[in-house]
């Protein structure tokens, strides 16, 4: 799919499979590590990764918001880390918080000029936001936000999904917003 001059697509794989200049790391808070992606994502980056992570956010950061660090070992130039919010239901702003990570991101990356984005599903995993309720909001949430931003620097936005229901769920709700 195509928003003004932007390609949005999804694909099965890893983020640090895709070749773009930026990835999302699902991250927490805290911003020093865990599991699922954002434990792939430190190993396969190195020390370097918390050491600056250390450096640009020592207190951490917000649910919602985004920081951007250094690729490190990885392929990738960037990373986008951004705390999703911890599924509780539904009723604790859970919707516009994770709508805030997609806009954060792409805030971030426009304004260091970057190209070309990777998302993972930021929440779906270990905290638990359903995916079928997620996808349509990350790709409806991207979508308006190119919408609003002709003349952004990403030319390119990849979904990276993972798991082969994350990739369909995806496909499905990108296939969706074209109707
Ligand atoms: N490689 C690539 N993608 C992965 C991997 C991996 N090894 N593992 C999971 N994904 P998740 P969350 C995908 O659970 O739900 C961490 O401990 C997964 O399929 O990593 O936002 C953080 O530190 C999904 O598409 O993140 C936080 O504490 C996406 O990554 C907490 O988990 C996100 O799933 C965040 O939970």
């Amino acid at each position: 799919m195509q928003i003004n001059d932007t390609i949005i697509e999804v694909i099965r794989g890893s983020v640090l499979d895709q070749g773009v200049e930026a990835i999302v790391n699902a991250a927490n808070t805290a911003m020093r590590g865990g599991g699922g992606v954002d434990g792939a994502i430190h190993r396969a980056a190195g020390r370097g990764l918390m050491e600056e992570l250390i450096r640009v956010a020592p207190h951490g950061a917000k649910t919602g918001t985004a920081v951007i660090t250094g690729g490190h070992n990885l392929k990738q130039k960037h990373v986008l880390h951004t705390p999703g919010p911890v599924w509780n239901g539904g009723n604790s702003g859970e919707p516009e918080k994770l709508a805030s990570c997609y806009r954060s991101c792409l805030d971030l990356a426009d304004a260091n000029h970057l190209t070309s984005l990777a998302f993972c599903s930021i929440s779906t995993g270990i905290y638990g936001y359903p995916l079928a309720q997620a996808a349509p909001l990350a790709v409806r949430t991207v979508a308006d936000w190119l919408r609003a931003h002709p003349d952004t620097s990403l030319s390119r936005i990849v979904f990276a999904m993972y798991q082969e229901n994350e990739y369909q769920v995806f496909t499905e709700a990108l296939n969706a917003l074209r109707q």
